[in-house]
């Protein structure tokens, strides 16, 4: 498989148009032959507060190309002493064509353009825009079992505050009453609550909460060990502000404490070895509010690829 950056691939100095971590840009979505394929969501209408995620797709791809260049060989990992994703087939889907007022027609390009990957048989790796994506995403998945893993520090389950119902404040709590989601985990919580209904309410219907203090006196490995997953297919999605804003400043609401690069990475190896997982998003990356090193979409990119490699370790 040719890498879309062409006469540039393999170049030492980063060149050429920048696709997720260098791999071949798809054309039609339902015509995509590969293991993964990623799909840019530049949609930020659902922030409350500080807008700027739309533009997470493109930061995020940009930063993806310091991965490049070794392409379907995969990657060595010398901290898990493993090679991860060879011979793993990744295309980049291209962005959804997000418009700039409608937003439930939005919403339905974003399920459509799921619900298509999903029909090619790759697993749909979503990126970004704010996580009110999510609950269109989640929709594609829906009508048979579902279990769904949230990485946050925002519980992001309000009902419904002043009219508002598909914010991104709203989201986990519009998939909690999609047909066939059972099992809700909130991982990495921690922002203070105005408001005490969502709490009760998630934990009301068996949700599980695990704090960001928890995972890191305990660990990431003996927090999700813990977590009563079930045998359902696992659809999980990562606010990168679940992560200290120390390492992710640029994302729309950062939150102070948080837990750390390696202990999200150990997290989702752990959730990739205990579940099938059947895609994922990472949501919330603002590049414009980044520190001027510009670290967060560069953290992204990586624990995308930490990620992959633990999933289809288990597919081996
Ligand atoms: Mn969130």
């Amino acid at each position: 498989m040719r890498r879309h950056t062409g006469a540039n691939g393999g170049d030492i100095v980063r060149s050429g148009s920048p696709t997720f971590f260098g791999v071949p840009l798809a054309g039609d979505l339902r015509q995509i032959k590969a293991d993964v394929a990623f799909l840019g969501i530049p949609f930020d209408m659902g922030t409350n507060d500080r807008p700027g995620s739309r533009f997470g797709p493109r930061l995020i791809r940009d930063a993806s190309m310091r991965f490049a260049g070794i392409g379907r060989d995969g990657w060595y990992d010398i901290e898990e002493n493993r090679h991860i994703l060879q011979g793993v087939r990744m295309v980049d889907g291209g962005d959804v064509n997000i418009r700039t007022v409608d937003f439930f027609t939005n919403f339905q390009k974003i399920t459509e353009a799921v619900a298509a990957l999903r029909a090619t048989g790759a697993l749909p790796v979503q990126v970004g825009g704010d996580h009110a994506c999510t609950y269109p995403i989640v929709r594609a998945f829906t009508g048979r079992p579902l279990q769904v893993v949230q990485f946050d520090a925002h519980l992001d389950y309000t009902d419904e505050w002043q009219g508002q119902r598909y914010s991104h404040d709203n989201q986990m709590r519009r998939i909690s009453e999609l047909p066939g989601v059972g099992l809700i985990c909130h991982v990495g919580i921690r922002s203070l609550f105005e408001r005490v209904e969502p709490v009760e309410a998630a934990r009301g219907r068996g949700n599980v909460i695990i704090p960001s203090k928890t995972i890191v006196e305990q660990g990431a490995h003996t927090a999700i060990e813990r977590l009563p997953l079930t045998d359902a297919p696992c659809y999980v999605t990562i606010d990168i502000d679940v992560l200290s804003p120390s390492i992710a400043p640029g994302t729309g609401f950062p939150e102070p404490g948080g837990i750390s690069y390696y202990h999200l990475k150990e997290a989702l190896i752990t959730l990739a070895r205990r579940t099938t997982i059947v895609g994922f998003d990472v949501v919330e990356v603002a590049p414009w509010f980044d520190s001027p090193a510009a670290v967060t979409p560069r953290v992204a990119a990586r624990l995308m690829l930490d990620f992959l490699g633990a999933i289809f370790e288990r597919r081996e």
